[in-house]
């Protein structure tokens, strides 16, 4: 039924060694104080790759000390933009340098396909490194014309400490996303990592080492969420925090902030993004690109264009079109050359997404293929896709983070903009057109913080990212990022002379 059917294959030995399983606290790799370890996991099979020590609060104090240390005491704040940057790019060249072993514990502790980490992920983490690292020296602030005899400035600096906390479906990019922008405004930080993905943040922090961060600058913390990344929400020694993950936890270390020190937050969280085929859409090239929006990385997207609504008089024709397309999705060992889809995470992303299936057909969506595991073996989906889903079904309203496309119908621009803002996400939005007055009525009335309009999924280091409504709070990549970093402070001298 699937061109590639390796699932119950043996899989393909990755290419890497194991190297870094401790904490990264001031430089040096240590155990968890607690001793603790937990297993990470290989999605292929569900076997055990390694034991990481698993920090607890007593670990982030540790970091957080080191990263206050090194912002209060230097050099890394007080360090001229030029060498920070120059720092930057040797760790983006190293990166670079080890791309293929870095993508290779990418896809072995995430399950993405190594195509994908070696030749789109890494790259682009190399990429926005590369892109903030050029940013360094262009930071900073404004003078200001006020009333009265003050000559009156701002200056831009770096907010303190950061703690971040990253999800699993991006490790290295979510990683770049955070790190990128932070350094290079001269803070420090605590990273944790999501407990199912703690291996390549590691790697790549250690070459951030090699490359001249000093000690105690990027601290990476292993562990659990209610645990460590509670500790890290609640700090208060911690003056920033950076969240990516689903909303529901996003509102929790919103509140463990607010109940702590008022540190700023920025969250991106969910997504329900709708990808709306017009009419006069070249229909080939939709289905293509619907295809690519929702099943890229397994489904585990974001901004995954969940939610395809497609004209009526296109609609029977694209439904064919998206079932032949998912048909032909090769499913297996993503280390093998052409595997479009491996497996998802773990096993609760793997039967949340089952049970979403069972209730797409429990509620009358007509599905038109897949509909199960893929194999018998490790956390693989059959590629999904339901048609006739009407907006008050849960796979219609809810994060699915799986291959499993839900096609709508519509009859008329107006109706389409009112059903695709009827949700408590904002994320993105996808736009099939070839009339420009179309794309740029359909881009206003969105209310999505990225709207593609004949593409999807176009990500550059220099394009802002992030949520409306329950989608998130603050943008991150692009300029935008920098000022989530940096607090502003005014200056205010007095003229003794104005009159000059
Ligand atoms: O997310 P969590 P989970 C969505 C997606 C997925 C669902 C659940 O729908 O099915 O969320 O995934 C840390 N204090 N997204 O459970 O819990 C956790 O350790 C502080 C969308 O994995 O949000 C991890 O590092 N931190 C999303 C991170 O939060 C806590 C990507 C994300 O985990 C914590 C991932 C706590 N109390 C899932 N609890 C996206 N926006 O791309 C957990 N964490």
């Amino acid at each position: 039924k699937y061109s590639t059917a390796v699932a119950t294959e043996e899989p393909i030995k990755p290419s890497v060694q194991v190297e870094h399983t401790q904490l990264l606290i001031d430089g040096k790799f240590v155990d968890a104080a607690s001793g603790k370890t937990f297993q990470t996991v290989d999605p292929r099979t569900g076997e055990v790759i390694a034991n990481v020590a698993e920090g607890n609060s007593e670990d982030v104090d540790r970091a957080v000390a080191a990263a206050r240390t090194a912002f209060d005491h230097g050099p890394w704040p007080k360090m001229t933009a030029y060498e920070r940057q120059r720092i930057l790019l040797r760790a983006a060249d190293l990166i670079e340098k080890h791309n293929d072993e870095i993508a290779a514990l990418e896809t072995w502790d995430n399950g993405k396909p190594y195509e994908q980490s070696a030749n789109v992920e890494i790259p682009m983490l190399v990429r926005l490194i590369r892109y903030y690292a050029g940013w360094a020296d262009k930071i900073h602030g404004l003078t200001v014309q006020a009333d009265g005899p003050h000559h009156v400035q701002t200056l831009h600096e770096p907010i303190g400490v950061a703690g971040q906390i990253i999800p699993w479906n991006f490790p290295l990019l979510m990683f770049a996303w955070k790190v990128g922008p932070a350094l290079a405004c001269g803070n420090t930080i605590v990273l944790k990592t999501a407990e199912q993905t703690p291996l390549s943040a590691l790697y790549a922090a250690k070459l951030f080492h090699e490359a001249g961060l000093p000690p105690g600058v990027l601290n990476v913390v292993s562990g659990f969420g209610p645990t460590a990344g509670a500790a890290l929400a609640s700090h208060m020694d911690v003056d920033k925090l950076a969240f990516t993950g689903s909303t529901d936890t996003g509102k929790v270390v919103l509140e463990l902030a607010a109940k702590s020190n008022l540190k700023p937050v920025t969250l991106e969280l969910g997504g329900k993004s709708p990808f709306i085929v017009c009419e006069d859409a070249d229909v080939d090239q939709a289905v293509e690109l619907a295809h690519f929006a929702l099943f890229f990385n397994q489904g585990q997207c974001c901004c995954a264009g969940s939610r395809t609504f497609v004209h009526e008089s296109v609609y029977d024709e694209f439904v064919e079109k998206a079932k032949a397309r998912a048909l032909k999705r090769s499913v297996g060992d993503p280390f093998k050359g052409g595997i479009e889809q491996g497996p998802q995470i773990d096993s609760d992303q793997f039967e949340k997404i089952l049970r979403y299936i069972r209730s797409g057909v429990e509620n009358g969506a007509t599905l038109e293929t897949g509909g199960d595991r893929h194999g018998n073996k490790g956390y693989y989906i059959q590629p999904t896709v339901f048609s006739n889903v009407k907006d008050g079904m849960a796979i219609a309203k809810e994060e699915i983070f799986g291959p499993v496309q839900t096609i709508l119908k519509f009859k008329d621009l107006g109706e389409v903009v009112q059903r695709a803002n009827n949700t408590r996400y904002g994320l993105a939005a996808g736009v099939f057109t070839q009339n420009i007055d179309t794309a740029n009525s359909l881009t206003r009335a969105l209310r999505v913080g990225t709207v593609w309009i004949n593409c999807f999924d176009t990500f550059d280091a220099a394009i802002p990212f992030g949520g409306y409504k329950m989608s998130g709070q603050g943008r991150e990549k692009g300029e935008y990022s920098l000022k989530n970093y940096l607090q502003v402070k005014a200056v205010v001298t007095s003229l003794k002379n104005p009159a000059w």
